[in-house]
């Protein structure tokens, strides 16, 4: 996309998102859903479709592009975010970046069109470690079987179609005997469990998927070849770090505002608390921290743009900014004082909501492990 065209994008998302998106927050919290309108309006503007490539019909956006999008939608409820995330992100990316001709020309235009996508790697017993997964696919004549169950899915029960990681090598217990494939929802077979009851992100919906016996031909393994899913998987997840860091740029920079905006109307002792400089500092760390985050963030979508692998300095970012986020709304409820407890004021949401970017995508002790283990096996250890 040309700077003008993005530029022009950008400033909609960002009046979209003032506009549209923020009024309508509480609405989100109450109803517990984001408003078909409002999912319509993102459809109409290509939301949908921001990294899938244009010759797929989506708009083709850079990751440096999509983090400043999504750093304008994580000004804003996460579940605006969530409802595109999984199709612009993680859902989709596995098709885009190893899928073949024919998988891309036949999903990607429906996915930028507005089909949810749905990532489906953990499970009851395979979480941090994804390598795990006991999710079974055995093949017969020209078709694969799925059988198990995956836990936390977000959007499946809204998704047109799943990226399934599966083990295709029941002799390999390890990341080499998984497979990834592209699976629509409506197969036989499948069934979705009840929507999780969550601490917070109201709106967003995540439920098990469970797979009984469910055919899809042996073309649908991204790539074409099997074995290959781990990688898949985790290339996907390093392009999904980046998009979760941007998010909480965002929501750090919403979360700074906030507390400005409540210490300058806010009296006490006779005058504004933003007047005290205790408050002042907590003020100024949060935008240090905001700042730094964005810096991360955008140093990475770079890097990766340029084709650099980012594996290592991704799991820093999203290490960093997550952690972050989770201080600036801490202090975003102190600023606050007792009304940050209080459900009417937003930070206690924020407060709820950014608990899970600790854990999701990977948890904060995972993602020091992929750091040190990168600065190890550099040194030369086996490990
Ligand atoms: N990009 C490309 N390839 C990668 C990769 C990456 N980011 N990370 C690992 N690989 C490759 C490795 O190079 C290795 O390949 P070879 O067998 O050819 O050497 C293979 O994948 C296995 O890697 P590794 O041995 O590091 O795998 P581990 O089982 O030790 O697990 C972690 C690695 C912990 C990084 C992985 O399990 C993980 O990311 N867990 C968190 C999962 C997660 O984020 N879940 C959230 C749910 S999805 S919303």
């Amino acid at each position: 996309m040309d700077n003008e065209t993005f530029s022009i994008l950008l400033d909609t998302v960002a009046r979209f998102v003032d506009e549209r998106l923020i009024p309508n927050e509480d609405r989100v919290e109450e109803e517990d859903a984001v408003p078909e309108e409002i999912l319509d309006e993102m459809r109409e503007m290509g939301l949908f479709g921001l990294t899938i490539p244009e010759e797929y019909g989506g708009l083709g956006l850079s990751a440096s592009e999509e983090a400043r999008v999504i750093f304008e939608m994580g000004r804003t409820s996460f579940a605006y975010r969530s409802a595109i995330g999984t199709t612009v992100g993680i859902g989709s990316q596995g098709i885009v970046m190893d899928g073949t001709e024919e998988q891309k020309r036949e999903w990607l235009p429906r996915l930028a069109a507005g089909m949810m996508a749905s990532f489906a790697l953990t499970e009851p017993d395979a979480g941090s470690d994804a390598a795990s997964i006991k999710t079974s696919a055995d093949l017969e004549g020209d078709v694969y079987r799925i059988n198990g169950t995956k836990r936390y899915i977000t959007n499946a029960p809204r998704a047109g179609m799943l990226t399934v990681m599966a083990r295709t090598d029941r002799n390999e217990p390890g990341a080499r005997g998984i497979s990834a494939f592209i699976v629509p929802a409506d197969a036989k077979g499948i069934s979705f469990g009840k929507p999780d009851k969550k601490m917070g992100q109201k709106g967003t919906v995540t439920s098990d998927v469970i797979f009984d016996d469910v055919e899809v031909p042996a073309a649908n393994i991204i790539g074409g070849e099997p074995g290959r899913g781990f990688k898949t998987a985790m290339k996907v997840l390093d392009r999904g770090r980046v998009h979760l860091s941007a998010l909480a740029s965002g929501m750090c920079h919403r979360l700074v505002q906030e507390s400005v905006q409540y210490a300058v109307q806010r009296k006490q002792f006779g005058q504004q608390i933003a007047a005290f400089q205790l408050v002042q500092g907590l003020i100024a760390d949060s935008q240090t921290d905001a700042y730094a985050c964005w810096c991360l963030t955008q140093d990475v979508a770079r890097r990766f743009d340029e084709g650099q692998r980012i594996s290592r300095d991704v799991a820093s970012a999203k290490y960093f900014t997550s952690e972050a986020l989770g201080r600036c709304a801490d202090r975003a409820v102190q600023v606050h004082g007792g009304a940050g407890y209080m459900a009417e004021y937003k930070v206690e949401r924020f407060y709820r909501d950014v608990r899970l970017m600790r854990i999701y995508e990977g948890t904060s002790q995972i993602q020091q492990t992929i750091i040190a283990k990168a600065l190890l096996r550099e040194a030369g250890m086996k490990i």
